[in-house]
């Protein structure tokens, strides 16, 4: 890929964690977006591994999670030669800059963001420091590449927000060292709620295994858990405003397949909520049956998983060092 520090197209970047395989939510609300942007943007992708630890892992399984990752990535699309693709842990710049930006970042600041409440009461016996100063490390991601723009899911809206607030924070003192992002919201995209609480959005580290999509569920495993998805009594597929359950299974069949949620109530009308499961279950067997094929194929080849993330940290250790080795003069380090 083109990466320099003099890029034509404009750079996005975007990172997913390793905490687990990917479900249909990461897949149509981030990753099948990422493939799309390839050809209009310079792109950086990362698999936030060290993000990963915030919550306690058993080490062989981060290890599958976080190769199982780097597969996926690439088999939903991703080109390493379009693009970088590597993993945060593979490149040092990633924590040394956190470090810095951590003072240059307010406690109060950090105390304001949602995730730290919501993952400090999730995981009660372990609220770590990592956790607290996690926006830091990811505006430190950020930064490093100096991005134009950073898709953003609404949830991930406060993150980039403050991953701005420190950058300017930083240029205010020292000039004009990182750029600021913009979020980007990519024009087709969808969040995934969960087919269980279809009130909370689907997550990875659910643990209700019927809440989920994974993206390496076989046929019957898809199937059966949208036939088990939370619905409602009015069994009439249509929009509405106490219908989240319905809402979820449209905004998944429309992004899939492109219709419309009026053209998906017509497509239905006098159905009952049976025969949409089984259609919206059949479209994303579909969708996912390519993906799956070649995940398979890159699971099984370690060698060339390992050529790939390896050429990757290369480049990308290139691109942080430059903007670590800026940040560190400013300061007033002796290099
Ligand atoms: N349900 C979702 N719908 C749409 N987009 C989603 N994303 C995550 N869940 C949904 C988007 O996927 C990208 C990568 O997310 P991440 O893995 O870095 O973190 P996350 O948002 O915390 O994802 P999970 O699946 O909920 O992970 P866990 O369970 O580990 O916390 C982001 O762009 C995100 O918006």
């Amino acid at each position: 890929m083109e990466i320099n520090n003099a890029p034509q197209k404009k750079r996005a970047l975007s990172f997913i964690q390793s905490s687990g395989m990917f479900t249909l939510g990461n897949y149509l609300g981030a990753v099948k977006n990422w493939n799309n942007m390839q050809e209009e943007f310079e792109c950086v992708f990362g698999i936030a591994d060290l993000h990963s630890i915030t919550v306690r892992q058993d080490p062989a399984t981060l290890r599958k999670q976080i190769y199982s990752a780097a597969a996926m990535l690439l088999s939903t699309g991703l080109d390493p030669e379009k693009s970088l693709i590597f993993m945060q842990s593979h490149v040092a710049a990633h924590s040394q800059l956190a470090w810095i930006l951590n003072c240059y970042t307010q406690f109060g600041e950090l105390s304001r963001m949602t995730q730290f409440k919501d993952k400090s009461q999730k995981h009660s016996d372990n609220v770590n420091a990592g956790l607290f100063t996690y926006p830091v490390l990811m505006a430190a991601d950020i930064l490093l590449y100096k991005p134009d723009l950073v898709p953003v899911g609404a949830d991930q809206k406060q993150h980039l927000e403050i991953a701005r607030d420190i950058a300017k924070r930083f240029n205010g003192i020292y000039g004009d060292v990182f750029t600021i992002p913009e979020p980007y919201i990519p024009p087709i995209g969808a969040k995934v709620m969960s087919l269980q609480e279809p009130e909370k959005k689907m997550s990875k580290s659910d643990e209700n295994e019927n809440a989920k999509i994974l993206l390496t569920d076989s046929p019957d495993a898809i199937m059966r858990k949208f036939k088990r998805a939370v619905t409602d009594s009015e069994a009439r597929v249509c929009v509405g405003e106490n219908k989240p359950g319905i809402n979820n299974l449209i905004e998944i069949y429309s992004c899939i397949t492109g219709k419309t949620a009026d053209e998906i109530t017509a497509e239905f009308e006098g159905k009952g909520y049976g025969d949409f499961k089984l259609s919206v279950g059949e479209a994303v067997v579909e969708e996912l049956r390519p993906v799956q094929e070649k995940y398979n194929m890159y699971i099984s080849d370690k060698a060339q998983l390992e050529k790939i993330y390896k050429e990757g940290a290369e480049k990308a250790q290139y691109v942080a060092r430059k903007t670590l080795s800026k940040v560190m003069k400013k300061v007033g380090y002796v290099l």
